[in-house]
């Protein structure tokens, strides 16, 4: 039988990982080649996809539902769809994953660094913006971030190489028969 398509929706704090390590895996699937591979990468989405929006609940929900969209598409059709959104709430999340499930696999990362550590990390100077009160509401710090409760592959990268952290989905893929 001709293998499935699947979303990998990485989910977590500004800062995280999330996008290191969706571009390790990227590039990594890429290697394997036997399928398309599509990286739906946060900053990249709000440039293209969600230009207009804010970071309001209802904005991010809007963002967050495209991407599960996009990634719904590419899952019906046998591709596999890498997604890094900081996607902060549950119910949004529950949601795309019925959606996606419908058509293939859906696995969510959920790359759990911790607060202080993604604000030590702070490469683009947000999290002091937010501590100083220069961006309101931000993620982790006076907005939401709804931890996953039973997400596929949990990763927390205090101490941890992008690349370690790409092997440890990838384990999880081969094990699962998605690779
Ligand atoms: C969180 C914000 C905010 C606020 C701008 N809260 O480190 P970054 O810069 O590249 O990652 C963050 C990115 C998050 O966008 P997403 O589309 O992934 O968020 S969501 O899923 O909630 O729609 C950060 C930047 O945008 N950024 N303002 N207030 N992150």
């Amino acid at each position: 039988p001709k293998k499935q398509g699947f979303t990998i929706f990485f989910t977590g704090l500004s800062g995280a990982g999330k996008s290191t390590i969706a571009r390790v895996l990227y590039a990594k699937m890429l290697e394997i080649g036997n399928r398309p591979v599509t990286l739906l990468d946060g900053d990249i989405v709000r440039q293209n996809l969600s230009n207009e929006l804010s970071f309001s609940k209802e904005h991010r929900d809007i963002n967050v539902r495209r991407i599960g969209f996009v990634a719904s598409e590419i899952t019906k059709n046998r591709g596999v769809a890498i997604c890094a959104p900081i996607a902060p709430y549950a119910a949004t999340r529950a949601e795309i994953r019925s959606s996606i499930e419908a058509c293939g696999g859906f696995i969510e990362v959920h790359v759990a660094t911790p607060l202080d550590v993604c604000e030590k990390r702070d490469r683009k100077g947000m999290y002091a913006k937010a501590r100083a009160g220069l961006i309101k509401g931000y993620t982790g710090i006076d907005d939401p971030y709804e931890i996953p409760e039973a997400p596929e592959v949990r990763v927390d990268t205090t101490g941890k190489s992008p690349d370690e952290a790409a092997q440890e989905i990838l384990i999880y893929l081969g094990q699962k028969r998605f690779i």
